[in-house]
């Protein structure tokens, strides 16, 4: 019994000494190890340019001992070292630049034992691309291929070769090829219409810039037979093939009116003289498309007097 109660006299004079150093250290302690917070800040956007309002928020940035909404927050836009705001709890801001260029944005932190920390972003305050190109040529038919040159784009800040162009063909806002830096390309339309032909480029800043030029498609026209050689009061059914529109009519006439006659179906009768003649037809689709076909009226069939 005796021995028992010397141990637990022992543990227990043991568990004083330790309590009474943990208890006290500990309290101390605390109030000598402020760490600095961690300073961590977003950027929206990451680049941009003149016209762009960058935001900034440092809501991520911590403390081990203080809460965040504690920690107060300064920005330095350009990075000279010369905060150009005053400390505030407040985490998000803007700015707007007055100069292309890149900065280094910085951010400090400052806990409420006076502790700080920093933290950067690079930002790119770009100037946008000036968009330009040619079109070779502007006016064909669903057969043409179509040229274009994006050369003469260029940018502030890249050289002409470090911009990426893609091309929206038919002007709907949906770019038709992916950006690349070959700048010139071809096209060809399936269907005849007006287009707004549309060039976007892009520099190393990610900033845009458009151009666009009107291309006009027009259908084709085919007649067969073309030409055709005839005797006196011969009948020939011309055939009009129209490719590039969904409207492949055709309206037919004499050049030389009363020289023969022609239906609205392209049923044609030779005149009773002979002579070149011409039969026009016309698109209904687009009336600046035609074709006239020389037609020769000759008094004998298959008799050719040279002379
Ligand atoms: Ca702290
Ligand atoms: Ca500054
Ligand atoms: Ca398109």
């Amino acid at each position: 019994m005796s021995r028992h109660a010397n141990v637990s006299l022992l543990t227990l004079g043991l568990l004083a000494v330790l309590c009474s150093g943990c208890s006290g250290g500990g309290g101390t302690g605390a109030a000598l190890t402020n760490t600095a917070p961690t300073a961590g800040f977003t950027l929206t956007p990451g680049a941009g340019d003149l016209t762009t309002i960058f935001s900034v928020d440092a809501s991520g940035s911590s403390d081990a001992q203080d809460a965040a909404s504690s920690l107060q927050v300064r920005w330095d836009w350009n990075g000279d070292g010369t905060y150009d705001t005053d400390f505030t709890t407040t985490k998000t801001a803007t700015h707007q630049y007055a100069t292309a260029g890149t900065y280094l944005l910085r951010l400090q932190v400052k806990d409420t034992g006076g502790l700080m920390a920093t933290a950067e972003k690079s930002v790119v305050v770009n100037t946008a691309p000036t968009a330009g190109f040619t079109l070779t040529p502007d006016t064909g038919d669903v057969t043409t291929t179509f040229n274009v040159d994006a050369s003469n784009s260029s940018d502030t800040q890249d050289a002409a070769t470090a911009l990426q162009v893609r091309w929206d063909w038919n002007g709907d806002g949906t770019y038709d090829t992916d950006f690349t830096t070959t700048k010139t390309a071809t096209h060809q339309y399936a269907t005849a219409g007006t287009y707004l032909l549309r060039l976007q480029v892009k520099n190393t800043g990610g900033l845009t810039a458009t151009a666009a030029k009107t291309v006009v498609v027009k259908p084709t026209l085919t007649v067969i037979p073309n030409p055709v050689t005839l005797t006196l009061g011969q009948p020939q059914t011309f055939t009009a093939q129209v490719q590039g529109s969904a409207t492949t009519t055709v309206t037919w006439q004499l050049q030389e009116a009363g020289e023969g006659s022609i239906t609205t179906g392209g049923h044609y009768t030779a005149p009773q003289v002979p002579g070149t003649f011409h039969i026009i037809a016309t698109c209904v689709a687009d009336t600046t498309v035609s074709v006239t076909v020389p037609v020769l009226v000759q008094a004998t069939s298959g008799t050719v007097t040279v002379q």
